[in-house]
């Protein structure tokens, strides 16, 4: 992964690095990526969890921690004193729209009791990520711009939209140094999707290297907009060592890299397996896919603080299917 070296003075952190949500398809490889570039003492994973993961559990700190039980917040927060906390936890779309209730509560009350947290502890900076679930069906759905109508009309949605416009007010009000970015669906091999609308882009990957057939849950012709992880994890890291007065939003960034359906996936799949099946059976996360943007206008992140992906949907692929072959 194209990291900065920790030589940069740019990325010298002094202090502790805790990342909340470290068990996820994003924290996971985050946590990875940061105790590669600093001390991995220093980067403290934590979840509601404990991790399947051995390098999570044994290449630095590791804390269970309920991001909606604030107390533990506090002690986890006087314990190591990080300068940095990145707030992973949610549920995600398709999961939220099963349980509502819970989506809500874990989606908001985590985030609030971060962002209030961070600013009873003088913490120098808090990541949280948003999502194109920000936007809905009233939305242009092609080169969806930074500033646009949103209207979501998903539990996630909804709950990242006023995440984001708390993000603002936190920034406004207390000063609070907050960066946040509009994920697309994200594409790794290192871990597993959970819950979300994007995750047949990764399933049919796994399907793929076992040999299998793949029957999608949304229909042939529905694009999205779509990232692989080591982009995903460059674009965080970017963000979050641009000089304050480069991160000129403080909602939260439109991040675009490719943006493809199912049908080209197979067929960049088949490039290398011939033999290759894709099958299409739609079921209710089709709904939410077609509320979503089919790509993403970035221009912002481009100019504010010089986002470049590097990885196409063939690049990526290739790479998927060498990791998952071996
Ligand atoms: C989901 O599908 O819910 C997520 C997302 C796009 O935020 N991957």
């Amino acid at each position: 992964m194209p990291t900065p070296s920790p030589a940069d003075p740019a990325t010298r952190l002094p202090g502790n690095i805790l990342v909340i949500g470290a068990c996820g398809q994003l924290g996971l490889e985050l946590t990875a990526a940061l105790r590669q570039l600093y001390e991995p003492r220093c980067v403290v994973a934590a979840d509601v969890r404990p991790p399947k993961d051995e390098h999570l559990l044994h290449d630095g700190p590791f804390e269970l921690l309920d991001v909606l039980d604030r107390t533990r917040l506090d002690k986890l927060l006087r314990q190591y004193r990080p300068r940095q906390v990145y707030h992973l936890a949610a549920l995600l779309s398709a999961t939220a729209e099963k349980n509502p209730l819970f989506g809500w509560q874990l989606n908001m009350d985590g985030l609030l009791n971060v962002l209030e947290a961070a600013v009873a502890h003088g913490i120098g900076q808090v990541y949280w990520p948003s999502s194109i679930a920000v936007f809905g069906p009233d939305t242009p759905r092609e080169h969806t711009p930074q500033l646009t109508i949103m209207n979501p009309n998903t539990v996630y949605g909804i709950s990242k939209l006023a995440g984001e416009q708390w993000c603002e007010w936190y920034h406004r009000k207390h000063g609070l140094d907050v960066r946040s970015l509009r994920y697309p669906g994200l594409i790794g091999y290192k871990s597993l999707p959970g819950g979300g609308t994007t995750d047949y882009a990764v399933d049919i990957y796994h399907k793929a290297v076992a040999g299998q057939p793949y029957e999608c849950f949304l229909e042939a012709g529905t694009y999205l907009p779509m990232m692989y992880m080591p982009d995903a994890l460059q674009a965080t890291l970017d963000v979050m060592h641009a000089p304050a007065e480069r991160i000129k939003i403080r909602t939260s960034y439109n991040l675009g890299a490719m943006s493809f359906a199912p049908e080209e996936v197979a067929a960049s799949i088949q490039r290398h397996r011939p033999d290759f099946q894709i099958s299409y059976a739609p079921d209710q996360r089709q709904a939410i896919a077609n509320s979503w943007p089919a790509s993403i206008d970035d221009t912002a992140a481009r100019q504010d603080w010089g986002w470049q992906p590097q990885f196409d949907l063939d690049r990526m692929t290739d790479d998927m299917l060498l990791h998952l072959g071996k």
